[in-house]
């Protein structure tokens, strides 16, 4: 039996269980409390040294972060793919180098705005709100131009898109606009909220503006 120790709301986790979804693979959660300090203790720093959710157990294997998770995943159960097949290396390569530049570009923005934006009135910082607006512009801009005359950004589906679905879901959530003027991404981002895995990860009838 796969365990996921994850917390409510990581846009990393959230990586791990569309893959888990698109794999049809079934698990246990276990939610490590960041707030009370889970994640600091000696159990759980003896899954991931590092003390960051999520963590993958699939039996005895042990494994963290959600890019080395999502690897692993489509390495021990490789139907559907989630990575270009071994031989193209290129494209390969291409999905693992948008799927870490979601992790370190994009979803850290998104979340940095989440909780600035959350702050009360009084205590946000507008120039802080505002470069951080204009950095996932940038993104969003970058990524309009990759996506012509792709359905997705490593052409097939891959761990690429999943990387990116959390941060554009918060975006529906901070009223950040992705269109107009990105005809690409209004319709890839389309194509993956249509998917059973990115609605499963909404839960049943909940808005997009309720993820995060
Ligand atoms: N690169 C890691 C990042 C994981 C991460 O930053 N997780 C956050 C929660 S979303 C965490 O555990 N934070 C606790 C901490 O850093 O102390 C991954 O992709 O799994």
């Amino acid at each position: 039996m796969i365990k996921l120790y994850d917390a409510g709301n990581c846009p990393y986790g959230q990586k791990v269980r569309i893959a888990l979804a698109e794999k049809g693979l079934s698990y246990e959660l276990v939610t490590v409390d960041l707030a009370a300090g889970d994640h600091r203790r000696p159990e759980f720093l003896r899954l991931n040294p590092y003390g960051r959710v999520p963590v993958l157990m699939d039996e005895d294997v042990v494994v963290y972060d959600s890019t080395i998770i999502n690897e692993y995943l489509d390495d021990e159960y490789p139907s559907p793919p989630l990575l270009p097949r071994v031989e193209a290396s290129a494209m390969r390569a291409l999905s693992r180098m948008f799927e870490d530049f979601a992790d370190n570009s994009f979803t850290p923005q998104v979340d940095q705005l989440l909780a600035e934006s959350a702050k009360p009135e009084a205590e946000r910082d507008a120039n802080r709100i505002q470069r951080l607006r204009q950095a996932i512009d940038r993104v969003l801009d970058y990524l309009n131009r990759q996506l012509q005359g792709r359905h997705f950004l490593a052409d097939e589906f891959s761990v690429a898109d999943i990387g990116f679905v959390p941060g554009l879901l918060a975006l529906g959530a901070l009223g950040v606009e992705i269109s107009p003027g990105r005809p690409n991404i209004e319709a890839w981002a389309g194509r993956l909220f249509e998917r059973p895995t990115t609605r499963e990860l909404l839960g049943a009838g909940a808005s997009l503006s309720e993820i995060r």
